[in-house]
């Protein structure tokens, strides 16, 4: 076994009443331990890729055989997009410092980050995920399908980068509680951003 599911680092109820206890509990213990419990299956006839942490991995994917590849980019994918995702949300922190000063000067103020990161989140087509971006001290958003990760790079995810924040935009992060209305999900997801951690993300790369 390579993979093995991290716990939360607060209670399923913590981010009420953006994101509620019963969507945190399935989201983390059925679809994320899917994706860990499928890319523990592809490994184990992959022992060459078996001492890589996960987001090593997913930036090897040109090195997977290919019979091998589409499984791996699935479900590490999504090991790798939700183990980062956790850590991403929490109440009661705010931006400030260089993540804040970055931010106001890639999109001009905040609130106009937030429209470009609304937009890109509501407009995905389908499921995947939404995300801010450090490229050569730049800030962008961009968006990926399924479990694409920018750390995939261009060639795979059709985009490229270090994801300092990630919005998941499956129907399965919010139906439960918002239905058909991922506007609503996305508008609630600003209460519950760990700018802490994002904030060390862009200091560390
Ligand atoms: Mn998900």
């Amino acid at each position: 076994m390579n993979f093995t599911l991290p716990s939360l680092p607060y209670n399923y109820d913590a981010l009420e009443p953006y994101l509620d206890k019963e969507t945190m509990k399935i989201h983390h213990t059925k679809h994320h331990q899917a994706y860990v419990n499928n890319a523990n299956g592809v490994l184990e006839s992959l022992p060459e890729f078996t001492n890589l942490s996960v987001d090593e991995l997913i930036q090897k994917l040109d090195q997977v055989p290919e019979d091998k590849r589409t499984v791996l980019r699935n479900n590490a994918g999504g090991h790798a997009n939700h183990s980062l995702f956790w850590k991403l949300l929490k109440q009661g922190t705010i931006l400030q410092g260089e993540l804040k000063r970055s931010i106001e000067h890639n999109f001009g103020s905040f609130d106009a980050f937030k429209e470009v990161f609304e937009k890109a989140a509501v407009t995905h087509f389908g499921s995947g995920w939404a995300w801010l971006v450090k490229k050569e001290d730049k800030l962008t958003v961009v968006s990926t399908a399924n479990q694409d990760n920018p750390l995939m790079g261009e060639a795979i995810s059709g985009t490229s980068g270090y994801p300092i924040l990630g919005l998941d935009v499956w129907e399965h992060a919010y139906y439960l509680k918002y239905q058909n209305r991922r506007p609503d999900y996305i508008k609630f997801f600003w209460n519950v951003v760990n700018w802490d951690e994002a904030t060390t993300r862009f200091n560390q790369t």
